[in-house]
């Protein structure tokens, strides 16, 4: 029992320090999977837009659904960003990702942050709560964008 829970111990262990890298097979993998993970976060970021923008009726159900599917996507991406990944698949990510560490982290980590905010807004349930709150997610994202994406 003790070998067993020492093992299991050992191994999780492991698992937490592997690098981001090792969870995929190759490259193009990592690509694939913080693109996919950045669609379907933008998908539903954009369906909050249709409410603060009034092309959709604000719907409060729809809205904290949307942000808590944001909120948890909004994790994804960033494990996918690993060293080598820079080449091998359709990206648009910039060589600063690799070159500017931190300050790609801490972008990453604004975004997380005002993320959060969108969902605890989304949660009140009034289309005044989510607007402040959208509109700097979507800062956010751009910011991003501007330093570490290519056009
Ligand atoms: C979106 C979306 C983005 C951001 C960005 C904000 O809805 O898909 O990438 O907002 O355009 O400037």
């Amino acid at each position: 029992m003790k070998t067993i829970a020492a093992f299991v111990l050992a191994a999780s262990a492991a698992a937490l320090s592997t690098p981001a890298l090792a969870q995929f097979a190759k490259p193009e993998d990592a690509i694939k999977y913080r693109q996919s993970a950045l669609t379907v976060m933008a998908t539903h970021f954009g369906r909050l837009g249709a409410m603060v923008n009034g092309r959709v009726a604000f719907d409060a159900k729809a809205a904290a659904e949307n942000a808590a599917i944001v909120e948890t996507l909004s994790k994804l991406p960033w494990a996918a960003f690993g060293e080598g990944t820079d080449k091998g698949g359709n990206t648009k990510a910039l060589p600063e990702v690799w070159k500017e560490q931190a300050k790609f982290k801490e972008a990453s980590e604004k975004l997380m942050a005002e993320v959060v905010k969108l969902n605890a807004a989304a949660k009140v349930g009034t289309l005044d709560s989510l607007k402040g709150a959208f509109g700097n997610v979507g800062a956010a994202c751009k910011g991003c964008h501007d330093n570490f994406r290519a056009k």
